[in-house]
């Protein structure tokens, strides 16, 4: 009777023993693949050009300061022609830093430096005559 017991706990035992087995068994390394090369051929078409900002000149002119809004930060000038910016002679009003409307006068016969962004002015420098 206890014989038959046994065989049966050790059949199991066996049982047990080989399922264990099997489940240590490798799985297939071939999964780890390559990527495909394709997959990078395309990259380099598809960066995008960064907009280009708009070209700064620098110019030089001749004119006389006709207003000077420090508040604002800008000078009137009534200039010469430029051209560097294709301008005839006009009077505008430029961006202007504080050194720069602090240093002029209305009146003021000056030369003056700009830097022109698109058609955005900015006196750089300015000098009495
Ligand atoms: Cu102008």
């Amino acid at each position: 009777m206890n014989y038959a017991r046994l065989t049966i706990a050790l059949g199991l035992a066996a049982l047990t023993a080989a399922c264990g087995k099997k489940a240590e068994t490798p799985v297939a390394a071939e999964t780890n693949q390559a990527a495909p090369a394709a997959a990078m051929s395309g990259d380099m078409g598809n960066m995008a050009m960064a907009p280009s900002a708009p070209a700064q000149i620098m110019a030089k002119g001749h004119g006389t300061v006709t207003a000077i809004d420090k508040a604002a930060g800008t000078i009137t000038l009534d200039h010469g022609p430029i051209p560097e910016a294709k301008w005839p002679a006009m009077t505008m009003a430029f961006k202007a830093a504080p050194a720069i409307t602090d240093a002029a006068k209305v009146g003021d016969n000056v030369d003056f430096d700009l830097t022109l962004t698109g058609n955005t002015g900015e006196v750089t420098a300015i000098s009495k005559k």
